[in-house]
């Protein structure tokens, strides 16, 4: 690959890639997450009937948000196998590695067994918590008296919930009073989240894309495939192998763009330049889908004043693609129909740099350009259940007055903020400074130390606060933090039902059974959350609260029961109807707004005016930092894994070779990565498929805790290079998704 280069064909040719990959599938389990046909696990499943053979049980995965249905196949009382639902809208009969290797999650010795509580006050690497074991009737005291101590010393807001969006982390929060209920989303896809709310107001972003009926995939940094993502992997292969043409553009060869007919190796944070000027073309040239444009959207004439700045050759010094190509793709994607962009997360659209909002807004308006939001081969809104909500069911006594300002400032982004969904990057400071006022106690779930800009700064905080109470299923490193540790079962011992949303045409819920009877003395989500609330004298917002009852209930609604759902043949609930084309959007306008009336009445840019990212590299820090997920492992959580860890077991830093050569650096050489944050220590891994002047880490590793046996001290955690940023600076960035800015930097190398 040249630097500065126009678009290069594949390194791989596309035919000798999918005759690669069938050869890889035979070789190992690392290639299950390429589809295979689903005719084994019919067999498989017919198999079960037979007396004397394996039981089987319904759950869904819940190792990553896809939710795929499983099939748990049981013998002597232990679980031997795990298959996909052939049912199941998502899994189609496959899991992905990920979800195969869920078993030994399951059976991890290092599991935590039994509550406990902390001894040695110091906290942090290399310090022994001197863990001893308690019953839970004392962790819930202690919980309970330590938080009412913050709360009447310091206020309710001293307290925070740091967990995922759930109705008893929600209620709990209100019954505390706590307006800071911290989650992980601007870290994740919060940009994505605003300007799909701006431009359609859907309340999230859509999770799900009809790839296999389409004929143009355009991929900016998109790589479901790349992350193993079954059902996205799947339609892209069926979507190519049936002749659709896909580019993807991406500094790093990604998965997917190991299958592509054409891969852009874009200088990095530079996307919206590249997509102002496919805009450029597509107005100018009249090339959009007149009768979708003027039906369904407003604001073109808007739009196409902004742009006329915004040419193919302008945009070609800013991406370092040619003129040419931008131009040839624009008119591609505008005339091949269907065309889309699909887009998910962390790709250009994500929290990855502080134009990246604007890159989702530009994402969004192409994709209705070309007709392709809500219609077949485009974006799709998930059709899921309506279900009942919790606060309607369980009505609850009156709350305490709540303060409205937030430890994380981030009430102050319009459109987001409304949501409460939370801000990972201003915490540590919030923490460390007390402003806007300080944090004395915290409650933990589902969210790793790592997961945090800076995470080395993040656990200096976190050593602030008198009490932390982690509710965890492994000993992480939020675990060696906690004074108070509350184990949950894994949710293969868990009962539960979940909505199809990653690929729901249709609505559908799977069933979750416990395959086995829980191994440890663990309790569940909601009874540790109730045993909280009721050791700190909150248990009337609990009162008839049940999990039993609300599945019943939502179940009711819909014309089934628990019961049912339990007795059906395939651990499957659906309402097959067929699937009709969204006409009226939820916009003030009823129309995809391509001038947003939202931002602009929220303050926003109206329209995706360029922006440079913040802070390209310098001659200090020459490289962009990219970051990536291997396919093979979930975040912080499969590093203790034995089978993810035989097919990827630790992260490098991958380097061009020709870069890498010119900094006398070979492969397998110990290097530093350092940048104004922080620096990691890490062996590089040299490549052609990287821009020469990229480094790229994959997340996950870099584990302190010694109580992961396995994963201690394997690789290095990309995130200890992330710089924090402060509330001050958040606001004056002026991102409505409040983007945590993850790979906005540049960094340098270096031999160690
Ligand atoms: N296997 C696996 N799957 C997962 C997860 C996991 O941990 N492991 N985590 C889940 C979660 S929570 C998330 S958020 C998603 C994340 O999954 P993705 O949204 O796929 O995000 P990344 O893995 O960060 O990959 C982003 C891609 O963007 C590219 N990129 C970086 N900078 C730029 C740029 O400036 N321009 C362009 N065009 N491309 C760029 C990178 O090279 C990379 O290929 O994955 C989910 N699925
Ligand atoms: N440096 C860096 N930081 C990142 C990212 C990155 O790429 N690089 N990616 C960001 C993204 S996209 C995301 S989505 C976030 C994810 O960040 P987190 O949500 O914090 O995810 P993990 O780091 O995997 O940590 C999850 C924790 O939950 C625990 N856990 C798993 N299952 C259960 C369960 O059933 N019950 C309970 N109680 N605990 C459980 C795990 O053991 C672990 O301690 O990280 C963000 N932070
Ligand atoms: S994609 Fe893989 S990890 Fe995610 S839910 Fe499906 S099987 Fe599980
Ligand atoms: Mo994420």
């Amino acid at each position: 690959m040249e630097e500065g280069g126009n678009s290069k064909k594949s390194i791989f040719s596309r035919r000798n890639f999918l005759k690669a990959s069938s050869v890889t599938l035979a070789a190992g389990a690392a290639g299950q997450f390429l589809p295979t046909g689903s005719k084994g696990t019919r067999k498989a499943l017919a198999q079960q009937a037979k007396p004397g053979a394996a039981t089987k049980k319904f759950n869904f995965c819940g190792v990553c948000s896809a939710n795929c249905a499983m099939v748990a196949h049981i013998m002597d009382g232990r679980a031997v196998k795990l298959t996909g639902n052939p049912d199941d809208q998502i899994a189609h009969g496959k899991l992905c590695v990920k979800g195969y290797a869920a078993l030994k999650n399951l059976y991890d010795p290092d599991r935590l067994k039994y509550p406990m509580k902390r001894t040695n006050p110091k906290k942090g690497p290399g310090e022994d918590p001197g863990w001893v074991k308690i019953s839970w009737d004392e962790a819930f005291n202690l919980t309970g008296q330590k938080f009412n101590e913050a709360k009447e010393k310091h206020g309710p807001e001293s307290i925070a919930i740091f967990s995922r969006p759930h109705d008893w982390i929600h209620r709990l929060g209100k019954a505390i009073g706590t307006p800071n209920l911290i989650r992980h989303h601007n870290t994740c896809y919060s940009n994505q989240q605003a300007m799909w709310r701006a431009c359609t107001g859907q309340g999230n972003r859509p999770w799900m894309h009809d790839l296999a009926n389409a004929k143009y995939i355009l991929s900016f940094g998109w790589d479901l495939p790349g992350k193993a993502k079954n059902m996205a992997a799947r339609d892209y292969v069926k979507a190519i192998s049936n002749g659709a043409k896909a580019v993807v553009i991406d500094p790093r060869l990604s998965i997917t763009a190991s299958m592509a007919d054409e891969w852009i190796p874009i200088k990095p944070g530079t996307d919206l330049a590249f997509m102002l000027a496919m805009i450029n073309i597509i107005v100018n040239e009249e090339l959009y889908d007149k009768e979708f444009v003027s039906k369904y959207t407003q604001g073109l004439d808007q739009l196409k004043a902004a742009v006329q700045d915004y040419t193919p050759a302008w945009a070609e010094g800013i991406t370092e693609v040619s003129a040419g190509t931008i131009t040839r793709i624009a008119r591609e994607f505008s005339s091949v129909k269907p065309a889309s962009i699909p887009s998910h997360k962390r790709d250009a659209g994500g929290p990855n740099y502080t134009n990246s909002w604007r890159a989702s807004f530009a994402m969004i308006i192409l994709n209705a350009l070309v007709g392709s939001i809500d219609r077949e081969g485009g974006v799709i809104f998930e059709r899921t259940p309506s279900m009942v909500s919790f606060d309607s069911l369980f009505p609850a006594p009156e709350f305490p007055a709540m303060r409205k300002e937030r430890v994380d400032g981030f009430e102050k982004h319009g459109i987001m903020g409304a949501m409460g969904r939370g801000d990972f990057s201003t915490i540590t400071d919030a923490i460390l400074t007390e402003q806007p006022y300080p944090l004395k106690a915290a409650l933990f779930r589902k969210h790793n130390v790592l997961a945090f800009p800076d995470a080395v700064k993040f656990t200096e905080a976190l050593q602030k606060l008198d009490f932390i109470a982690v509710l965890d299923i492994m000993p992480t490193e939020i675990v060696q933090m906690a004074d108070v540790v509350l184990p949950e079962p894994y949710f293969l011992e868990t009962a539960g039902m979940g909505n199809r949303v990653y690929f729901a045409f249709y609505p559908q819920i799977a069933l979750r059974q416990p395959i086995i009877d829980p191994l440890y003395d663990t309790k569940g989500f909601g009874a540790i959350i109730e045993g909280i609330a009721k050791a700190m004298g909150l248990e009337k917002y609990f009162e008839g609260v049940s999990g039993g009852k609300l599945r019943q209930e939502r179940l009711k609604a819909l014309g089934t029961s628990w019961e049912d759902l339990n007795k059906s043949p395939n651990g499957m609930w659906a309402d097959k109807k067929p699937f009709k084309p969204t006409e009226k959007f939820k916009t003030k306008s009823e129309k995809i707004e391509l001038y947003s009336t939202a931002l602009e009445e929220a303050g926003y840019d109206p329209l995706p005016y360029w922006q440079p990212r913040r802070e390209a590299p310098s001659d200090n820090y020459p490289f962009n930092y990219i970051i990536a997920r291997p396919p093979m492992h979930r975040m912080t959580e499969s590093q203790n894994n034995p089978l993810a860890l035989q097919t990827y077991s630790e992260n490098t830093a991958i380097m061009n070779t020709g870069a890498a050569h010119n900094l006398g650096i070979r492969h397998g050489d110990e290097v530093v990565v350092e940048s104004r944050a922080g620096r990691i220590k890490l062996k590089a891994e040299l490549t052609n498929g990287i821009r020469p002047d990229c480094v790229c880490v994959f997340h996950g590793f870099g584990h302190w805790s010694k109580d992961l046996s396995l994963a201690y001290q394997r690789g290095a955690n990309d995130g200890d290079l992330i710089p924090r940023i402060n509330i001050k600076e958040m606001v004056a960035l002026k991102d409505p998704g409040a983007g945590a800015a993850m790979q906005d930097f540049g960094v340098r190398v270096y031999k160690a």
